[in-house]
């Protein structure tokens, strides 16, 4: 049975006093649904690891498909730090909702509003924002994860058609997604981007089982055995490995506020067990190692919550460099599964059960640290900048 959501949020330096009313209303919006919606259902949905889908039509209608992308193309038309405090309050919840909602908007729906053509804007934007269609982004591979310029994927030109062979591993929302964006080498080893729809015959898309982390969220493969793309579904804006890192600066930027829903949660959790728990005559809050471990996590999520604003502020102004985003993202996801792990100390036992979320973020941050560039990754591409020598090459 689900406990009751009783999420009380530290603002311990006050950052409510920087964000607009706007941002206010918005942040408490998505706060009372995943209190209403998702915290009653998520620790089922985990365990037996079958996605919810009627959330999805749920998440749409708050905004959280594109809340950046212009009002005319059905998005919200939100600023930087909303889009930020929808994912923190999402990943509060469940990083495999925020997952849900930052592939659709970061990587599905980013790609086609800025590489897109007017055509590929109109057919698609409007219905990815309501959720009457699905996407996923296909970059990984078997043989490249981390240094995806190796990919093997590719199309080439058949005339009337791209003709499209290749696979992709560990692709989030894939199986149950209506369209792919797909990053392929053209005959000139050059990638570009292609708007892969699910059902054209060729694709297949099965289910990745037996993970213990992210259990929440679905993961797939995409699998392209000679498939017939109409040219009209090539990404034209932009080629390179530039154009899925675009795409990537997005999502890190906004699992940089969702890592910080995550810590908020486990230090929540922890703080509120330790003043009901006694040891020894007398709350477990008392005790000075308990003090310690709670007061250096409020000391980290503060600092992770300036940050993160800061870059909201700096991508707002469109100044916020990739290197500073991998910062944040790498910053905050450690910060906050190290407060998971600290948190999950001080409920003792009832610390790894599903009574209590402190577990199930954990197990879920293991996949964040990991997906959108790894903790090393990042930390090489912050050496790159302030270097200008590439660990890579
Ligand atoms: P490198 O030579 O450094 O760069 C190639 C070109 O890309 C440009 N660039 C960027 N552009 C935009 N944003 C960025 N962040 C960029 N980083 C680099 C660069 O300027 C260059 O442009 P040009 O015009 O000179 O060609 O590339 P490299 O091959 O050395 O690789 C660099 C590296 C390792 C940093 C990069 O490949 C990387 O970030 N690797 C990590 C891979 C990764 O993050 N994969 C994520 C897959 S998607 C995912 O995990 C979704 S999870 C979703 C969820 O469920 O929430
Ligand atoms: P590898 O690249 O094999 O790395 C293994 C280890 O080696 C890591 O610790 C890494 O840091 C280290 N390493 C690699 N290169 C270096 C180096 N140069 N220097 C030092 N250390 C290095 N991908 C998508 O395209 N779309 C998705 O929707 C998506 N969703 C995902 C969902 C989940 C649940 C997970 C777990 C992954 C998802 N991914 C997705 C894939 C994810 O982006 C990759 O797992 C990630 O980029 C790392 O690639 P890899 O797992 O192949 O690890």
């Amino acid at each position: 049975m689900a406990t009751k959501d009783q999420f009380e949020s530290p603002d311990y330096y006050l950052l409510d006093e920087l964000l607009t009313e706007e941002h206010i209303l918005i942040r408490n919006t998505i706060r009372d649904f995943v209190k209403r919606e998702i915290s009653p259902i998520i620790e089922e949905v985990c365990q037996s690891c079958v996605f919810p889908k009627d959330v999805l039509p749920k998440l749409a209608s708050l905004g959280s498909f594109g809340p950046f992308i212009p009002t005319e193309y059905g998005g919200s038309g939100l600023d930087q730090i909303s889009y930020g405090l929808i994912m923190q309050e999402l990943e509060r919840g469940d990083s495999g909702i925020r997952s849900t909602a930052s592939v659709q908007s970061s990587l599905v729906m980013f790609p086609i509003f800025e590489y897109g053509t007017q055509d590929q804007k109109n057919k698609y934007l409007s219905k990815l924002a309501s959720g009457e269609i699905m996407g996923c982004f296909g970059l990984t591979e078997p043989n490249h994860g981390s240094n995806p310029g190796g990919m093997e994927t590719s199309f080439k030109d058949e005339g009337d058609y791209f003709l499209l062979n290749g696979s992709k591993l560990w692709i989030s929302n894939s199986p149950f997604a209506d369209i792919a964006i797909v990053w392929a080498k053209n005959e000139n080893n050059r990638i570009q981007g292609l708007i892969v729809e699910t059902d054209m015959e060729g694709v297949s898309t099965p289910e990745t089982h037996n993970k213990w982390s992210l259990r929440g969220s679905v993961t797939g493969e995409l699998i392209f055995d000679n498939v017939k793309v109409p040219k009209d579904n090539l990404l034209t804006g932009k080629d390179g490995l530039g154009a899925p890192l675009g795409c990537l600066d997005s999502a890190r930027y906004g699992i940089a506020w969702g890592a910080i829903g995550a810590a908020m949660d486990c230090y929540d959790t922890a703080l509120k067990y330790s003043l009901q728990r006694h040891q020894f005559g007398k709350p477990i809050a008392a005790f000075q190692l308990q003090q310690k471990k709670l007061a250096e996590m409020i000391t980290e999520i503060t600092k992770a919550q300036f940050l993160t604003w800061r870059l909201g502020v700096l991508k707002n102004e469109n100044k916020a460099t990739s290197a500073q985003v991998s910062m944040a993202k790498r910053n905050n996801v450690a910060m906050a599964l190290d407060i998971a792990r600290e948190s999950r100390q001080i409920l003792g036992a009832m610390g790894i059960t599903g009574e209590y979320p402190i577990m199930r973020h954990m197990m879920n941050l293991e996949s964040v640290v990991t997906y959108e560039g790894t903790h090393d990754i990042h930390l090489l591409i912050t050496g790159h900048d302030i270097t200008g020598v590439n660990a890579f090459k």
